[in-house]
């Protein structure tokens, strides 16, 4: 996909992939790096509430590495990322967040989400850089998006089902709502708009990891950002003062209007206890 094709389908659909960014060789070195890392601190790791048996006891989302691991820092700031990011936004973001999921064989996945619910730019929102480690599809539980629902503002989370999900909470999605699987070959990276509603389920392959690196970033107007986001880097490395957004904004649920479902702010944001 050509940058100019890359920024159409963001605008229009709110992710676009762009295919074969990072290298054989990268991708190797990458997922072999993080295997390491799994094997030295998974104790760091994201295991609240996981039974004994979950696989991802064994293999937990790591996040925030950036502030530890060179390797980390390196691919959030990594210029090919910030070039597209460039021609997507129109102006370079602010990189915030990193995390590797290793989603193992029978793990469960993360329920439908939009990351402006937990990153609360102001003003503005959050793009995420989302590198396949793994080729993926629906066997190991490839990421799944709803086409153009940037468009929606953020709406107020309900529980999430737990047999599917290792978060507890998602987003009402009305029937007939499309959620599409984003096919990927390991080195692929997904760029997507933090209200792009997204999740992924379960990996049901009994032989297949389904890694991924992920660089959250807000856009380049922000100037406020969730507590657990701060500091911001440029990516020339040097950090950049945001304020921290509160919560209690408004959130929308879905409403009937017409016989048609619609969206109505009567919601507020409640407090959020990690980042995600
Ligand atoms: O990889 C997944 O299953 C979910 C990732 C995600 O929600 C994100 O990158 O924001």
């Amino acid at each position: 996909m050509t940058d100019a094709s890359l920024q159409r389908e963001f605008g229009q659909q709110g992710y676009a992939v762009s295919r074969g960014m990072f290298s054989a060789v990268e991708v190797a070195a990458l997922t072999a790096h993080y295997m390491q890392l799994n094997d030295d601190r998974r104790d760091q790791g994201d295991v609240g509430g996981l039974g004994e048996q979950d696989p991802l006891r064994r293999y937990p989302r790591m996040m925030q590495m950036h502030r530890w691991d060179p390797a980390t820092l390196q691919f959030l700031l990594d210029a090919r990322i910030g070039a597209s990011m460039q021609e997507i936004l129109g102006k370079l973001p602010y990189a915030v967040q990193t995390m590797i999921y290793f989603k193992p064989p029978t793990a469960r996945g993360q329920a439908l989400h939009q990351d402006q619910y937990y990153l609360r730019v102001e003003p503005g929102t959050c793009v995420a850089a989302w590198l396949a480690l793994d080729d993926c599809d629906e066997e190991n539980g490839c990421l799944q998006v709803v086409p153009g629902s940037h468009q929606l503002p953020v709406l107020c989370t309900v529980p999430a089902d737990p047999s599917q999900s290792f978060t507890d909470v998602t987003v009402p999605l009305p029937d007939g709502m499309h959620i599409a699987p984003v096919h990927m070959r390991a080195g692929d990276v997904l760029f997507f708009n933090g209200q792009l509603i997204h999740g992924s389920f379960p990996n049901t392959s009994t032989s297949r990891f389904r890694r991924s690196l992920i660089g959250h970033y807000v856009v380049g107007e922000a100037e406020k950002v969730y507590k657990w986001y701060h500091p911001a880097l440029r990516f020339d490395g040097s950090v950049m003062t945001l304020g921290e957004s509160q919560d209690g904004s408004e959130c929308g649920v879905w409403v009937e209007r017409d016989g048609d479902k619609t969206v109505e702010m009567r919601g507020k944001t409640a407090a959020v206890g990690i980042a995600q």
